[in-house]
């Protein structure tokens, strides 16, 4: 480290330390908010038009490293001016300052520095618990009562048959509110735990050490498999018992108001059995049998997965083309059903998601035939709608497990060809670092941005390309770790708004998100811990009176209620958050 003593240079020092509060909201200094670990790639961005000398100190006032700023980019959305500053002179743990022109932005480097960030997604899932009381205890400062107990859901003629009467009633309690509304859809929900247990799958010491403060955190079983159980204990009543088809969703004809959860008096549905909640729900059952055959708690439930993760699968074969479209349904029910859709056309990938799940947990000769026709050909992010990755990254994870069969040269082979495709998947992502405007994977590209972009095309590439590098590439792994990192940078503050987008957290994150549970609390802080969906050139929410100040696409994020385009949040988002924080936690440490 380079360390010039401070007596020659107070003069310099006193200059940049000059700032008054107004040139402070200048913020041309965009850095991720948190910090970082010691042997980060460390980078900020200076968002000016003009370059600047800059310094950094330490704690006592020590000059680190001082230059100018460099490496000029141009932005292609609003042609705004950046330059990079690099702070890898840092290499020590400690508190440190940035100075730049007027402007300064203090940081800290030290090891572990995401655990709170994970800790806090994680607890995100419990303030979205349903048909429970929040306690005091639990829930730090917003506690509320059991709303949504769901013992009383109707048929929707769409979802009746013989077995079941429109409008007759099941019971369907718990599991989480999907979003900033307060319905239940399977499609989501399976895809989130999924993604959640692929990172537990991948590092299960490191999440089961994670304290969360919710109601079962002095059982023996790990507050993340209790806390993602409370969502497949619902998940499970969705299910027909009768034909082992599953509802697509829980919902009330149209959105809720923003009112407080106990409030709402809408009589809720199940609709419609589809393929993609059926397929889906087998994948995750059928993984969820695996992990929690380990806890002594869960045994019973580990077997109960097992079986309807089969059954379902067997009847989404049965009705392969069991496509949710809502608009078909209206067209021949009521009442209308106008909530999320979550609505998918191609389910080849989930047929593939749940062939590898069951063939893993079963090694039956079936689900490996199944596996192989829906095998993917080039390897795509996962998303809600998209969850090949899932099936891989099972794969791959569990390789020696499978290797037990028969099969074993089988999957050999297919398994060199997944890892092949995902090692140029993360190839490509990795190339786009360079001349970048934040100096990311992300947002270099007007494609890159749109509703729940932050989760969908900023995080889950980074967990693909960590992924890639650790079962793939381990040798070269810290190009593969330093590439996921900036993108967790640009999540928590160096990108072209400035914000950290997840709530609660650094020095500028949303205020106003679109999120009834935090609209009607009466706190005027959000609640903690969730991620934003980011900007969205689209702004589809335009005519619902959500106001942008800017057009430019990585602009177009607004910090107000009425923006569900850009400021809603999402279980799924969330997941993506609590794997990536959890695996760069976990692999990001100095050894
Ligand atoms: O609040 C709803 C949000 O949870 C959804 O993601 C979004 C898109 O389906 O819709 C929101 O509801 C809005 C509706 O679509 C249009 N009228 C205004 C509603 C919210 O204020
Ligand atoms: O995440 C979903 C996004 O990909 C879609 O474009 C959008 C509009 O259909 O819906 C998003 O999911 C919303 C869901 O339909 C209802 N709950 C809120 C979800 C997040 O906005």
């Amino acid at each position: 480290m380079k360390t010039i003593h401070c007596l020659l240079i107070t003069a310099t020092i006193s200059l940049f330390s000059c700032i008054s509060s107004q040139q402070q909201e200048k913020e041309s200094i965009r850095i991720n908010q948190i910090g970082f670990y010691p042997s980060q790639e460390k980078v900020a961005i200076w968002d000016n038009e003009l370059a600047q000398d800059y310094i950094i100190i330490d704690e006592r006032q020590n000059i680190i490293d001082k230059g100018t700023t460099q490496q000029h980019t141009i932005s292609p959305f609003s042609q705004k001016q950046r330059y990079k500053i690099d702070l890898n002179a840092i290499n020590q743990i400690g508190k440190y300052t940035l100075l730049v022109d007027n402007e300064k932005a203090e940081f800290e480097v030290k090891n572990n520095m995401l655990t709170p960030l994970c800790k806090a997604a994680l607890r995100s899932f419990y303030y979205q618990r349903s048909g429970v009381p929040l306690s005091e205890q639990h829930a730090s400062g917003w506690s509320r009562p059991t709303a949504h107990p769901d013992t009383l859901i109707y048929i929707h003629p769409s979802a009746a048959d013989e077995n079941h009467k429109a409008f007759s009633t099941i019971s369907s309690p718990y599991g989480w509110y999907d979003a900033g509304d307060y319905n239940k859809y399977i499609v989501n929900s399976a895809y989130t735990i999924g993604l959640i247990l692929t990172g537990y799958q991948l590092i299960p010491n490191y999440y089961e050490h994670l304290n969360l403060n919710i109601p079962e955190s002095n059982n023996s079983t790990p507050d993340i498999l209790d806390e993602m159980y409370f969502n497949l204990k619902w998940m499970l009543t969705m299910q027909d018992s009768c034909d082992g088809g599953v509802y697509h969703k829980l919902t009330t004809q149209d959105f809720e108001g923003f009112i407080a959860p106990d409030k709402c008096k809408q009589k809720r549905y199940v609709v419609a059995k589809s393929t993609a909640a059926s397929l889906d729900f087998a994948a995750v059952m059928a993984q969820s049998c695996r992990i929690y055959r380990e806890q002594p708690d869960y045994r019973n439930f580990s077997i109960h997965a097992l079986n309807a993760a089969k059954s379902a699968y067997q009847w989404a074969k049965q009705h392969p083309e069991a496509i949710y479209d809502q608009k078909n349904i209206n067209s021949q029910y009521k009442p209308q059903i106008t909530t999320g859709e979550y609505g998918d056309g191609h389910i080849r990938d989930e047929f593939f998601w749940a062939a590898c799940e069951l063939y893993i947990s079963t090694l039956e000769p079936e689900y490996l035939e199944d596996l192989k026709k829906y095998m993917p050909k080039e390897f795509a992010n996962h998303g809600w709608g998209g969850v090949d990755a899932l099936g891989i990254y099972s794969l791959l994870i569990n390789e020696e497990r499978i290797d037990l069969s028969k099969q074993s040269k089988e999957i050999d082979e297919i398994n060199n060809n997944l890892r092949k495709q995902l090692l140029s998947y993360a190839k490509h992502e990795m190339k786009k670092i360079e001349g970048s405007n934040f100096n990311s994977m992300f947002g270099n590209d007007k494609n890159d941005f749109g509703w729940g972009c932050l989760a969908e095309k900023c995080i889950n590439p980074a967990i693909s390309v960590l992924i890639a590098g650790k079962l793939c590439d381990n040798q070269s792994f810290d190009k593969y770790l330093q590439s996921a990192f900036h993108n967790m940078d640009y999540i928590l503050g160096r990108n072209a708004m400035g914000f950290c987008y997840v709530t609660g957290i650094g020095r500028k994150s949303p205020m106003n998100i679109h999120h009834r549970l935090s609209a009607a609390d009466n706190i005027e802080k959000p609640l903690p811990g969730f991620l934003v969906g980011g900007p969205n050139p689209n702004q589809e929410d335009k005519s619902s009176g959500a106001t942008y100040q800017s057009e430019f696409a990585d602009e177009s994020y607004s910090d107000t209620l009425p923006s569900y385009a850009s400021n809603e949040i999402a279980i799924n988002w969330s997941a993506s958050l609590v794997v990536l924080a959890g695996l760069l936690d976990a692999w990001g440490n100095d050894k």
